[in-house]
This record gives structure tokens, sequence and C-alpha cells, in this order.
């Protein structure tokens, strides 16, 4: 939403003008998925979608809300008090902040705020680390906490994890901290360290929403993490950033959930790798191959497709062709596919994959032509 309706918007609430506004990116993964929270590699860009929070301090301690998303309800809180959960999910994820920040120590500044967002919701392109990230750097901002877009990350993640009750890890929260337009952003998980990646000029994002409704996703997230956890342990690994093939082929103690689950995070770590080396040379045809690789090992080893999103992604290879990649992207169970594709192809997705998609599956699917975006920024008027 442009800037001044959104301004208008903050007068009509809180009867005097914002101070300035928090903005905060979605993400779309491009390769390594499932990997964050085993220590290893992922290449996500930000996204040109993105969250606002138009902010003014209070010379009080309350945090006032409102979301153009959710008109008609509100939330408001106390930093002074101990944070908990309030009366709305998505008020939840500025308390969720707030109290990790405020359980770190930090002294918060009340603030009248107004959000707003063109995030797709439920299509896994983390419109919650958009929400956290642009509440976190506000915060940081008004009460001057000097905190760096990482350190702002891992509040995000703790946010979910210790508040939100979701176990995710960093990916997601780092990326729109710390993204940068025309880029891919290679990241290890074991130690934070960052890698812009030009994205090539002549490849096109385009993300497919399957529109599936997402079920389940939180309690089969938390399980995978742990089958992790336990395949880690019986290979004798701090994590799995640490096995080899090797070792999971020859281990006689890994189950064969937990062993398909070794395999698809250590697969996927040197896949990400390669698709660094493939992306700096403009190499589709590898990045064709990783990426049809990486969707086959999150169907059969990883088991967090859906039908839906793995006929999205055949019909997208069919009609892409030689002209470009497409993948399930995000959690799984649903959400988004990406494709990276020549500009000309862009068409066969539209007009061949939409309809073919909706004749199968009953579903309408949304398409975004995008383009990797900024990171967190924070602006006053
Ligand atoms: C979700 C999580 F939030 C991320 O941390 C990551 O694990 C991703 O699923 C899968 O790669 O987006």
């Amino acid at each position: 939403m442009e800037l001044t309706v959104l301004q208008n918007q903050f007068t009509a609430i809180y009867h005097t003008q914002a101070d300035g506004v928090a903005t905060a990116p979605g993400r779309v993964n491009l390769i390594g998925e499932h990997t964050d929270y085993n220590n290893g590699f992922v290449l996500p860009c930000a996204l040109n979608f993105r969250t606002q929070i138009l902010f003014k301090a209070r010379n009080d301690n309350r945090v006032n809300v409102h979301s153009l998303s959710y008109p008609g309800e509100s939330d408001s809180f106390s930093v002074n008090d101990t944070i908990s959960a309030g009366p709305s999910q998505w008020g939840n994820y500025v308390r969720a902040v707030a109290f990790v920040l405020q359980r770190a120590g930090h002294t918060l500044t009340g603030a009248d705020l107004l959000i707003s967002s063109n995030v797709p919701q439920g299509a896994g392109l983390s419109s919650s680390a958009a929400l956290e990230l642009a509440v976190g750097g506000m915060f940081n901002s008004l009460a001057t906490l000097n905190l760096s877009p990482t350190q702002l990350a891992v509040f995000g993640q703790q946010a979910e994890n210790d508040f939100m009750d979701c176990q995710c890890g960093i990916m997601d929260q780092l990326i729109s901290a710390n993204g940068q337009a025309h880029h891919a952003l290679l990241i290890d998980c074991q130690d934070l360290s960052t890698q812009l990646v030009a994205m090539p000029e002549n490849l096109a994002v385009v993300i497919i929403n399957s529109n599936y409704p997402r079920k389940l996703v939180d309690s089969e997230y938390n399980q995978r993490r742990a089958d992790c956890e336990a395949a880690a342990k019986k290979l004798g690994v701090a994590s799995l950033r640490q096995a080899t093939l090797e070792d999971i082929a020859h281990s006689t103690t890994l189950t064969d959930t937990e062993r398909k689950r070794a395999r698809h995070v250590v697969s996927e770590n040197l896949r990400v790798m390669s698709a660094v080396s493939a992306l700096q040379q403009g190499d589709l045809a590898t990045l064709k191959t990783l990426m049809a690789q990486s969707h086959a090992s999150l169907h059969s080893d990883y088991e967090v497709t859906v039908a839906a999103t793995d006929g999205l992604v055949s019909l997208s290879q069919t009609a892409l062709g030689d002209k470009g990649a497409a993948r399930m992207t995000g959690g799984g169970f649903g959400g988004a596919i990406v494709c990276l594709c020549l500009p000309e192809a862009v068409h066969a997705l539209e007009t061949q994959v939409l309809p073919q998609y909706q004749q199968q599956f009953g579903l309408t699917a949304d398409l975004y032509v995008c383009t990797a975006g900024q990171g967190l920024n924070v602006s006053y008027f």
C-alpha cells in the first residue's frame, strides 16, 4: 500500500502522525530445504513483498497495535509487565518479539503501530518472519538497542520458538533481516555467516502458490526435526551437518525413516553448494537438475510434499522444458513452488500450468513474478 495512504490511515486511527516506518520482506528459498535446523546451508532471497509498520513513540509504556489485514481488531499491552499471549494470533507476533527482547534485558519503548502487508499469508513465504523483523527493527530503533540485523533475526526465531510454539530454524528471519536487492543469500546456519550471490539478470523468479489448505504443518515439522536429531545422535555427530552420505548408508542403527530424513539433509546441503556455482555461472541446465533432485528428495525421503505441490512442480517442469527449473519451496505440506526461468517462459506457466492445475486439482493457484528484494529497513519521515 502506498505510504501516504498508510500515513492517512495511521492518523485516522491514532489522531496523530506516524514518526516512521519499519519494513521487512517475505522470502522464497531457492534451494536448501529443511537444512537450517540441521546447521546446514540454505539459499533464499528476500522478496519484493513486504510488511510495513508505521510507528509513533509514546510517552508511556503501552504498545497499541492495529493491522489493515484485520480491520475492527486491535491489541494493546504494556512493555512494563511480563508479556503473555493476547487475544489475536497476529497480535501475538508483536507480543512475541517484545517478550524475547524484554527477556534478554532490553528496555522497550511504548508505541502506536499500524501494520500493513502484501506478503501472501499461508503460502509458505514467511509472512510471520517479515512481521517479526519489522517489529524487531522498530523496537531496536525506538529504544536505541543497537542490535544488528542478524541479532534481530535470532530474536525473531526465539519469538517463534519460545512464544509462538513453532520450532522453526533461522533461515526465514535471517534472510528477512539481511536480504539484498537482486541477490540470493547463501547462509551457513552453523555460524550464521552469509555470502551474497547475484541473481542472473536473465532469470525470472516465479512463485506459484498452490492454495492447498495446509494442515498439521507444525506437528509434522516438529516431527521432522526430532527425526533428524535422533539420526544425528545415532550417527554420533552434533548435527547432520557433520554426517556424510557414506555414514548414513553404512549405519546399522538408523531406522528406515531416520535414514531417509538424514539422506535428504546431507544431499540437500551438497545441492546448495552446487546451486551457488550454477547461479554464479548462469548455468540453468544444472539448476534445473539440482532443483528437480531437491524436489524429488523432499517428496521421497523427507515426505513433506503433497499431491498438489508435486503436481504443480511436474506441470511447471513440463511447461518450462529447458527454459526453467521448478521445485517446492518452504516448509511444505502445501504452500508454494518456486521456478527460476527465462522471462519468455513465464507465459507458459500462466497459460498452461495454471489451467491444467485447476483442472487436475480443483484449486486456483496464484502466480507471482518476483524480484529479489531488500531486507529490513527502518526510516523516519
Ligand atoms: C520453514 C521454517 F520456518 C524454516 O526455518 C525452514 O526450516 C523451512 O521451513 C524449511 O526449509 O519455513
